[in-house]
């Protein structure tokens, strides 16, 4: 279980030894997905918020943790781990009585890492595209627009995939919650965010965040979250 006191992350060397387990996050970031999983996983972290509007993630303290400059990032030991397909799969595998991630030969396992890395590599993507587009396109604000309405065509296109994938399933992997589908809560909310002018209909991976929604894990994840910013769940 999650540690019980927000911490910020302090560029100050702290003198009291380091847990085992660090989350480095910021709310509603990607790395929300990690952070429900950690949770999922009752495993003992700790949790260090990186704010990414002031940039606190280019700080050099940050940055000795994790170079990229980027949240999510998880410790383990002192060894930093980033990207998310690679947090969840290692927070998966620290509870292999659960069915977070599928063991090495279990074809649910190649599952998971579909679902996971076309959520990185394009949806996630595509989000960026919209919410930052000066990303790809640099300052220019003509070209900033064509890639935002690019993006929306990407991530409809995207949607479509993942209707037809999730099919008649509980979850993404079947009849098991798994890290796959707290990744596929996050890009979710994305999806309903006010600056995605437009999405198609979606009611599989609609319904499959409101079971996401449902789990006790992720309400306390959200709720500590939100108490450094506020966001809403469409549902409430
Ligand atoms: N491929 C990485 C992407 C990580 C990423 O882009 N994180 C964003 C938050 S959603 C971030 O930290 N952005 C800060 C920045 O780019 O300055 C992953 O899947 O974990």
């Amino acid at each position: 279980m999650g540690s019980a006191n927000l911490m910020s992350f302090s560029p100050e060397p702290s003198m009291s030894v380091e847990p085992a387990l660090i989350l480095y996050y910021f709310p509603r970031a990607c790395s929300l997905a990690a952070h429900i999983a950690l949770e999922e996983s009752r495993l003992d972290y700790e949790r260090r918020i990186v704010h990414l509007p002031s940039k606190q993630n280019h700080s050099p303290a940050y940055l000795a943790t994790n170079p990229n400059g980027a949240v999510p990032a998880l410790t383990i030991d002192q060894n930093t781990l980033t990207e998310t397909q690679a947090i969840l799969t290692y927070v998966g595998d620290q509870c292999p009585g659960e069915a977070l991630m599928p063991p090495p030969g279990d074809f649910r396992r190649y599952r998971a890492h579909e679902w996971m890395n076309f959520l990185s590599s394009s949806v996630h993507t595509y989000v960026r595209s919209i919410f930052r587009s000066t990303v790809y396109a640099g300052a220019d604000n003509a070209t900033c627009l064509a890639v935002n309405a690019q993006g929306v065509k990407n991530l409809a296109k995207a949607t479509a995939i993942i209707e037809r994938r999730l099919g008649d399933q509980t979850w993404a992997l079947g009849d098991a919650f798994s890290v796959a589908d707290a990744y596929l809560f996050v890009m979710y909310l994305w999806t309903t965010d006010e600056r995605v002018s437009s999405v198609p209909e979606r009611p599989r991976w609609d319904a499959l965040a409101k079971r996401v929604w449902q789990r006790p894990a992720v309400q306390r994840v959200v709720a500590i979250e939100r108490q450094d910013r506020n966001y809403e769940i469409p549902w409430e």
